[in-house]
């Protein structure tokens, strides 16, 4: 039994939603509501869960997993046949690269709480923090439209014609963006990846429009 905690629109948390779909895994939704009731992610309740206050997080009969990629990499070990990573060492290490490269170099610096903190610590108007998000957003994708656009081995998905690891994070990433109204025509190459992953039946079924939380 998979319970995975998520909001709608967490890209982490629709990171995992699409390799559950992409692996054609059930689970039950457990939401947590990022900004109501103070940040339910920082409830007792759920810190108990995951103290590091953030979600996904993933139960598998009652064992707890955290950290997207993690999870994503726990799902495709656990549930064969693995996937959503190619099988050659060096196509492996491609693929994490780029993966991480949106986890670790764009998103953190644009949650929520660093957001927040933005604002309510540094004292950060609407318009600059707008303008750190887009800044960080638009630099990570530089460097991540050359890495796909100059590979050979970056196909209709991010590496090769099957959407995986990489796929599974550039297509929320991507979906922050639009939030932001950030121009993407910059990135051809991240834009086709991300029309083709739309096309698909699990991307499609993890989208945040079509949670059960969704707003
Ligand atoms: N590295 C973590 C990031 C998780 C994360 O940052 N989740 C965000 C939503 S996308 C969150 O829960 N934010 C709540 C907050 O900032 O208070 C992962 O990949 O799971």
């Amino acid at each position: 039994m998979l319970e995975l905690y998520s909001y709608f629109r967490s890209s982490a948390a629709y990171r995992v939603r699409i390799a559950l779909a992409l692996k054609g895994l059930d689970y039950a939704m457990v939401p947590v509501h990022l900004l109501r009731n103070g940040g339910e992610q920082r409830s007792d309740q759920y810190l108990a869960i995951n103290p590091d206050g953030l979600v996904p997080a993933l139960l598998d009969d009652g064992q707890v997993l955290t950290q997207s990629l993690a999870i994503i990499e726990y799902l495709d070990e656990a549930y064969g046949p693995a996937r959503l990573l190619p099988e050659s060492p060096l196509a492996r290490a491609r693929v994490r690269a780029l993966a991480l490269q949106i986890a670790c170099e764009i998103h953190p610096l644009n949650n929520l709480r660093v957001l927040r903190y933005l604002s309510q610590t540094a004292g950060l108007s609407q318009e600059q923090r707008d303008a750190w998000y887009r800044h960080w957003v638009l630099t990570g994708f530089q460097a991540l439209e050359r890495r796909l656009a100059d590979s050979p081995d970056t196909g209709l998905c991010c590496h090769g014609d099957e959407a995986g690891l990489a796929d599974c994070c550039l297509i929320p990433q991507v979906f922050n963006a639009r939030r932001y109204e950030i121009d993407l025509s910059p990135f051809p190459t991240i834009e086709r990846i991300v029309s083709h992953c739309e096309t698909l039946p699990a991307f499609q079924a993890a989208h945040p429009s079509r949670q059960p939380d969704a707003e």
